[in-house]
């Protein structure tokens, strides 16, 4: 089995039966969504809160039901993918595009649940490029900003056009080498007028699962 799909059935195993769950985006957590509407399909009842258009799609397609911020104070627990993972359980994620709805999803949680293959996780975060959600309006300005952090953007492209974000904004994939301090940098990247959110997701995981081509799970806990 593919370890994207041996992490992503393991972490289904910590959903109950009434749960509010927050569906996270990419090509692990495909597989966790697929679970879900299985075990739906044998009784289990539980409403997801979709992290993007793409994950909100799939999920009604398999006949998740969801529901919205309205009805709700908190999720019990989200299961997304990352793009790197640290030994401190630092991230990096955002290469879908998804960050914005990710954190938010993610900081609503009582628990968060990180799923991936071995290749994610790293010693030090900054070999990805990491994502930057920023407003259209002023871009190449914020852009100037993010240089003086030490970053080095480019604004995501497809198709010859600027990627748009299910929220309207642009991406800045930004190298930054290393990133020796996530905590910090997170919070100064917000800082920059222009930013809407950034990759980083500095101590908000709550528990790793690795899934090895062996097809056994790795769980790393904080
Ligand atoms: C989406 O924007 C990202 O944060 C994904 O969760 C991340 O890129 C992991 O994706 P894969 O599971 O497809 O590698």
């Amino acid at each position: 089995m593919d370890s994207k799909q041996t992490a992503g059935e393991k972490a289904v195993e910590c959903i109950r039966d009434g749960m509010i769950v927050g569906l996270g985006t990419g090509s692990t957590v495909f597989w966790m969504i697929q679970k879900i509407s299985e075990l739906i399909n044998k009784g289990l009842s539980i409403r997801g809160i979709p992290t993007s258009k793409e994950t909100e799609e799939l999920a009604i397609k398999l006949g998740i039901p969801l529901i919205d911020f309205s009805k709700i104070d908190y999720i019990d627990v989200t299961i997304d993918g990352a793009d790197e993972i640290d030994h401190n359980l630092d991230l990096i994620k955002g290469g879908g595009g998804a960050l914005l709805r990710e954190k938010i999803v993610a900081s609503a949680s009582r628990k968060l649940v990180i799923v991936a293959d071995e290749s994610k996780l790293v010693k030090k975060l900054g070999a990805f490029p990491l994502p930057v959600e920023v407003t259209r309006f002023g871009w190449e300005y914020t852009l100037k900003n993010i240089c003086k952090l030490g970053g080095d953007p480019n604004i995501r492209m497809i198709d010859d056009k600027p990627f748009l974000t299910d929220n309207g904004n642009y991406i800045l994939d930004c190298r930054f080498d290393e990133i020796s301090n996530p905590n910090k940098l997170n919070i100064n990247l917000n800082m920059i007028p222009g930013v809407v959110e950034n990759g980083l997701f500095s101590k908000m995981a709550d528990v790793v699962i690795i899934g090895q081509s062996n097809g056994k799970v790795k769980s790393i806990t904080k």
